[in-house]
């Protein structure tokens, strides 16, 4: 799981470290008060202009970055000149995982604003403060509108109405059938709709999980109309005092404008609480697009990417929250029903500097 991207930051912290080691240590040491509200300001000063609300939540995780840069003006200065020379590294590393380009110029300007002028505390690696301001701007990016499906499906007026978007086989049946077996270990009921009539073989693929599962499916024919599926599901639902109604739908390209309609119809009959876009992480920056269309057409609430097991790049994961502005709430690391996981930016970024694999 992002294997490469793994390696590529780990490079570049590395080099980072080399490269910055022969800087000069700042001058006026000894002169600056260790007095606690003298400290205060003078990191006041030092630090990046204000950053919004958001940001500074998402800040928070990294606690030990502070303890990293010089509060006094001693330690290791990180100069201007080597610094956007290792900025480029960076954006090569990022543009070669396949992760956009704003989320790019955003991670670098991030690392640009923590490190620019700063000074390492004496005896602190410099490749760790590259690492801890790192950390900090992937955090940041990841820190979208944070979703808790739990408490969603927990706190909202039953039965509650989940719509599975997304092109084709990107994993939305698949995905509907992980979220059933979560909701049922959570002791709450849920109905399938085979909404999908497009694909031959879709009805039965879900058919299959709804028996393993032991999970009520509303199906019509083939070919039927699936916002009537989808209608009869929560008819169903409300009728049975179901908790969940999980809508899959056909998969679609973004640019076929016919299919897209039709998705637009199923919302409007059959309206859903959450709208969920599935994505393939293997797709890298095509599935930030999709997930940009579909969330212009019928308005997505988060995504579910799949197939992280698979993934070395990372690009899909690091950059859908930004670019779209909607949160990741799941990730698929697998084909078994338990493998999805709950989506935070902690999680991705223990994974991808290797405190947990
Ligand atoms: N390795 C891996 N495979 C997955 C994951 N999620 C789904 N798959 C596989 O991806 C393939 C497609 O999954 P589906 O659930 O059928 O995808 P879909 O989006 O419903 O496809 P359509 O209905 O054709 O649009 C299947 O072989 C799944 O087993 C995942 O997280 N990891
Ligand atoms: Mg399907």
């Amino acid at each position: 799981m992002f294997r490469s991207l793994k390696d590529k930051l780990k490079s570049f912290t590395t080099k980072a470290s080399k490269e910055l080691e022969d800087l000069e240590e700042g001058k006026d040491n000894g002169k600056v008060k260790e007095e606690k509200g003298e400290k205060k300001k003078k990191a006041k000063k030092e630090k990046p202009p204000k950053k919004s609300k958001g940001e500074k939540r998402a800040k928070k995780p990294v606690a030990d970055e502070e303890d990293m840069f010089a509060e006094k003006r001693t330690g290791k200065k990180l100069r201007d000149g080597k610094l956007d020379d290792l900025l480029w590294d960076l954006e090569m590393a990022l543009l070669e995982s396949d992760v956009a380009l704003p989320v790019v110029e955003k991670i670098k300007s991030s690392v640009k604003d923590d490190l620019l002028g700063r000074k390492v505390r004496r005896g602190v690696d410099l490749g760790s403060a590259v690492e801890a301001s790192l950390k900090h701007a992937i955090a940041e990016v990841l820190a979208q509108n944070p979703v808790n499906f739990d408490a969603f499906i927990k706190s909202h007026e039953k039965p509650v109405i989940l719509m599975f978007v997304g092109v084709n086989g990107t994993g939305k049946t698949t995905v509907i059938a992980k979220i059933a077996h979560r909701l049922q270990k959570g002791r709450i009921s849920c109905v399938m709709a085979a909404a999908d009539t497009f694909r031959a073989g879709a009805i039965e693929q879900l058919q299959r999980h709804s028996e393993k599962l032991g999970v009520k499916l509303i199906k019509h024919q083939a070919g039927a109309d699936p916002a009537a599926v989808a209608y009869d599901a929560i008819e169903h639902a409300k009728a049975r005092h179901k908790d969940v109604v999980l809508v899959d739908t056909a998969g679609r390209m973004h640019s076929n404008i016919n299919l897209m309609d039709e998705m637009k119809k199923i919302k409007r009959i059959a309206p859903p609480h959450m709208i969920i876009f599935v994505g393939d992480a293997l797709s890298g920056n095509d599935t930030v697009i999709q997930a940009q269309k579909f969330d212009e057409t019928v308005g997505i609430d988060c995504a579910v990417l799949t197939k992280i097991d698979a993934d070395a790049k990372g690009g899909a994961a690091l950059s859908i929250a930004y670019a779209v502005g909607k949160p990741i709430a799941f990730v698929g690391i697998g084909q078994e029903y338990d493998d999805l996981v709950t989506f935070n930016p902690k999680w991705m970024v223990n994974r991808l500097f290797g405190e947990d694999t």
